[in-house]
């Protein structure tokens, strides 16, 4: 059951797809106060109690005792204390011996959730301006509710296929030979791929819809070239448009009035990577047609997928703010520079980025009301996401195009992906990757995946090994690094042989997950949910932090820790292990419910299958186009017999019907003489 409760006169945000009336009775579960305009939601926590939700959040995979504020932030260099990341994921799940339901505040503006850190026993849920709808869910179970608030909020993207390959990716990549050279050696040793990105250095002056034509000269070529090997270009596009006459973008975008502006009417202008840029309104119809359009000569060159960079929107400053800058330090100039006009001086130049003051200084237009940024911030990735899926289904509305985002608000779930931003090449980030998939995928974001290896930092050859080995499992598989970091390509390493074999596992596992996936998003499903979804009733489960399940029937547990060669798992049922480290090499071990230790040497990982649910291998392949994905070899762990149904499409439809592709496979009652007692192998062609 899902309740609406309306406070103040809330701001359209296209999170919410399902419209119904709103009940005038009282918010259950919930202490409703006000505080001026302030909406103030609270609730005593019993000691069981978990929360989950809040998507792209640091922490746990439950968020108790900590505090998050919704407000989109360009946060490179975020660690466990950030407040906020690149999105704002507002829906937020109580479960508890006594209590099993959901919040959603559709509200684009600031919101502070308290969950338990003020008080420990307390969550205080604050909307800074009071302005939204509150939605109340309540279903008999986590699936159930989490399936609810799809459907409140509308069916996940869906990618096309081959954005289940490897993608490799570098702040960097400068030219078309240099792009050729890391796909060339993808293809000589043996590692699989289907993507390279490309970032902002392939464009003219960082420019959007612009690429440098002595670099690369033919992009339309290049393009076909590459997909003759089953390799796909991904090119960044950034929110801002830089201010320059002449330069299409631009003009076109300054005629129809698309910019952001401010009080005074003028153009909010704000410097980005490529100088001073303009901000399109993405919050107006006319303007995401316009600036959706602006994708075609790419995708007329052939691009399939894009990666939208920088929407939140960051700012690294304006010329107020620059002045403002001087000003304070001229301040200074007359005396001694002592400790604390030092910190003010530092301050006054730190403060540059991401200025509060200029996020106050521009304004939006909806429903031709005018609205200001920082009321409606967090809409500001959602509606350039938009943009460009709605600018992909005029250009060819027959298939799928590849789309991730680095800011997003719920609503945006249903147009593309996500990445999770700026993480570091650290151990710590790793596990924080694991724990925010789950929470992800709650919200509505299916295709997501961290930066393999990290983004910032010099990784290490082990913590590359050891990101990889969760990437085979994340649906967005992309190793991705900063400009001057240590190469990061998996071929630059000693023990990249071991390394391949680890993507060679993913493609093996490409039919199977990408079945998972599907099934998943065609059902309001998830693809990775938290133990306590299976097992509500097993406190152990529950509280699990470094396991996640996946699809219907399977659990990751990857080693998190440096030097590390084994883990213990936590097996809240029996199950079967399969330790993977080749597609052609892997131990099949039944483990009994309970805890184990497993030893896991740097080139293994593993996977967790129920009882009676099969994992389907392939032979796997150099990119998804030319894998084989009909026959199979079927693993599972079972007494009577069991089933499974493969989903198979094109991989481009945009939207196929889930019961039209399925196919069933049947796995045999494991004989007597079963190499692995009780584990049924068997061999399938379709
Ligand atoms: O200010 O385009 O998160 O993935 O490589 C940095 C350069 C801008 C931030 C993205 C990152 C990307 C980088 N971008």
């Amino acid at each position: 059951m899902i309740r609406k409760y309306t406070f103040g006169t809330p701001i359209p945000t296209d999170a919410v797809v399902l419209s119904m009336p709103a009940s005038s009775g009282q918010v259950p579960f919930l202490e409703l106060t006000r505080d001026g305009s302030r909406v103030i939601l609270s609730r005593k926590l019993q000691p069981e109690d978990c929360l989950f939700g809040l998507g792209e959040a640091v922490r746990g995979i439950n968020k108790r005792g900590s505090l998050y504020r919704s407000w989109n932030s360009d946060v490179f260099n975020h660690t466990e204390s950030t407040e906020s990341l690149y999105a704002s994921h507002n829906l937020l799940v109580f479960f508890g011996p006594e209590c099993l339901f959901g919040i959603f505040l559709d509200d684009p503006g600031k919101i502070t959730w308290d969950l338990g850190y003020t008080r420990s026993d307390t969550a205080v849920i604050t909307s800074e301006n009071g302005n939204l709808d509150l939605y109340v869910l309540e279903e008999a179970s986590l699936a159930e509710l989490a399936r609810s608030f799809r459907r409140l909020t509308g069916r996940s993207y869906l990618p096309p296929r081959w954005a289940f390959g490897y993608i490799q990716s570098r702040w960097g990549y400068a030219s078309e030979e240099e792009v050729r050279a890391v796909a060339g050696e993808h293809r000589k040793r043996g590692i699989p791929l289907d993507g390279i990105c490309l970032d902002i250095d392939y464009m003219e002056d960082f420019k959007n819809f612009t690429w440098r034509k002595d670099a690369f000269p033919d992009l339309a070529r290049f393009s076909a070239d590459l997909k003759k090997e089953h390799i796909r270009l991904v090119p960044i596009i950034d929110a801002g448009i830089r201010h320059e006459e002449g330069y299409a973008p631009y003009d076109t975008g300054k005629a129809g009035g698309c910019f952001c502006r401010k009080e005074d009417g003028s153009d909010f202008e704000a410097a980005v990577w490529p100088g001073m840029c303009c901000f399109p309104d993405f919050l107006r119809e006319d303007v995401r047609r316009w600036f959706g359009g602006l994708y075609r000569p790419l995708l007329e060159a052939g691009v399939e997928g894009f990666w939208n960079d920088m929407n939140e929107p960051a700012l690294f400053y304006t010329d107020d703010r620059v002045e403002e800058a001087f000003r304070r330090a001229e301040e200074l100039r007359s005396g001694n520079v002592d400790y604390e006009s030092m910190w003010f001086l530092k301050d006054a130049f730190n403060s540059l980025p991401n200025n509060m003051d200029d996020y106050r200084s521009f304004y939006h237009e909806t429903d031709g009301r005018r609205i200001r940024h920082d009321l409606v911030h967090n809409l500001y990735g959602a509606g350039m996401t938009r943009a460009t899926a709605e600018g992909f289904r005029r250009f060819d509305p027959g298939k799928r195009f590849l789309l991730f985002s680095r800011s997003s608000f719920v609503g945006a779930h249903r147009n593309g992906g996500v990445w999770q931003g700026d993480n570091f090449s650290w151990w710590s980030h790793l596990k924080m990757a694991l724990q925010m998939l789950p929470n992800l995928n709650l919200c509505g974001f299916l295709y997501s995946g961290c930066d393999l290896g990290g983004f910032g930092c010099n990784v290490t050859e082990d913590l590359l090994a050891r990101f990889l080995q969760l990437g085979v499992f994340t649906p967005l598989m992309r190793n991705h690094s900063a400009l001057h970091t240590r190469d990061q390509e998996i071929y630059r390493f000693s023990t990249w042989e071991q390394m391949r074999e680890t993507v060679r596992v993913r493609y093996a596992l490409l039919p199977f997950l990408y079945s998972e996936f599907m099934k998943a998003a065609l059902s309001d499903g998830m693809y990775f949910r938290p133990l306590a979804f299976d097992y509500p009733d097993d406190p152990r489960a529950v509280r699990t932090e470094d396991q996640v399940l996946l699809g219907e029937g399977c659990m990751i547990a990857p080693v998190l820790e440096q030097n590390a060669v084994g883990r213990y798992v936590y097996l809240p049922e029996d199950m079967l292990m399969v330790r993977f480290r080749s597609p052609e090499d892997y131990d099949l071990v039944p483990l009994d419910q309970g805890d184990h230790r497993i030893d896991l040497s740097l080139r293994e990982f593993p996977l967790f299958l129920k009882k009676d649910h099969p994992l389907l291998l392939c032979a796997g392949g150099e990119s998804s186009e030319t894998l084989d994905d009909s026959a199979f070899t079927v693993i599972c762990r079972t007494d009577t017999g069991a089933a499974y149904d493969l989903y198979r499409d094109n991989g481009t439809d945009p939207d196929p019907v889930l019961a039209e592709h399925l196919q069933r496979v049947t796995v045999p009652a494991a004989g007597p003489d079963a190499p692995v007692p009780g584990v049924a192998i068997s061999s399938v062609v379709l």
